[in-house]
């Protein structure tokens, strides 16, 4: 980044600029900067959901297409990741204060091997902003940590993420092992993650693919619906 950085005011960008020089930011891993233009711009009357979709997401798909072609490598990716997670750490609360009935329970977490966390995290956010309760078991899970959490939690959703070519296989080892103990028909169980496609999830077994976090909350709402109208005609 040049050496002016350091004299750009964030305040007094407009809207449109400063949403350029905060995928900027999260590029260089500015978290300062992040935090403080996340604030002007719900100041200026920005849904959380905007600010999370149009800056902050749109700049770590940058910063994806950079670490792809081997131009930003884990360190300076790790900085992007936290610099995201403290925006939408201001934005949590936002999303969720908003007294949306209970609608449900979900239980989710990052598969077996999997560090990934970001759009998990967003997945949680935007489930419990819609009305879900949400139980995150947050990264690297082996089925045995899904199968006891959801014993315990009794959830009428289970989420998997997974951002690995390499450990999306493992989310079929959860599957199977549900159906093997009877528990399958039991849950709505949603996937998601960059390298899943819908033909993936229905591969595996899973209920729905989702591809981004919006597409999760409209689909757990829809199977929600139909669960409750099939139970109650049975
Ligand atoms: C940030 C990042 C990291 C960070 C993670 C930090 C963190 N706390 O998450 C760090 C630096 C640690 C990292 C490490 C690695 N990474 Co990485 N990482 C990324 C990157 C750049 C962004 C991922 C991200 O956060 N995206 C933003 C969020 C918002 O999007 P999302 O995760 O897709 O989530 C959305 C949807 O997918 C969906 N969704 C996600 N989960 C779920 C779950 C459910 C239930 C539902 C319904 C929906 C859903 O909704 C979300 C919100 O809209 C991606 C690039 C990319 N294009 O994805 C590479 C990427 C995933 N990483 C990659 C690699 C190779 C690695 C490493 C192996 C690198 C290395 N050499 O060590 C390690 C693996 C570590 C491990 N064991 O997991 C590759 C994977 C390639 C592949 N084919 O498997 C990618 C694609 C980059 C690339 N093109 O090479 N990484």
């Amino acid at each position: 980044m040049a050496d002016d950085e350091q004299d750009i005011i964030l305040s007094e960008l407009d809207d449109e600029e400063l949403t350029l020089q905060m995928h900027d930011d999260l590029y260089d891993g500015l978290k300062d900067e992040i935090m403080e233009a996340v604030h002007i711009l719900l100041g200026r009357g920005w849904t959380p959901y905007d600010i999370l979709t149009k800056a902050l997401v749109e700049g770590m798909r940058i910063v994806g297409i950079d670490f792809r072609d081997g131009i930003l490598f884990v360190p300076e990716v790790l900085l992007a990741a936290n610099a995201m997670k403290s925006g939408m750490g201001i934005l949590k609360p936002l999303l969720i204060e908003t007294g949306a009935p209970r609608l449900g329970r979900m239980v989710i977490g990052t598969v077996k091997g999997d560090i990934h966390d970001i759009g998990k995290n967003l997945v949680s956010m935007m489930m419990e902003g819609a009305g879900f309760e949400v139980t995150d078991l947050g990264i690297n899970n082996a089925v045995e940590s899904y199968i006891e959490a959801i014993e315990r939690e009794e959830p009428d959703i289970l989420g998997m993420s997974a951002l690995l070519t390499t450990t999306m296989p493992y989310m079929k080892v959860v599957i199977d092992t549900l159906v093997e103990k009877g528990m399958r028909d039991d849950y709505i169980v949603l996937v998601g993650g960059a390298p899943l496609n819908e033909e993936f999830g229905k591969a595996i077994g899973a209920d729905a693919y989702c591809r981004d976090a919006a597409v999760a909350v409209e689909t757990a709402k829809e199977l929600m619906a139909r669960k409750h109208n099939q139970q109650g005609t049975v």
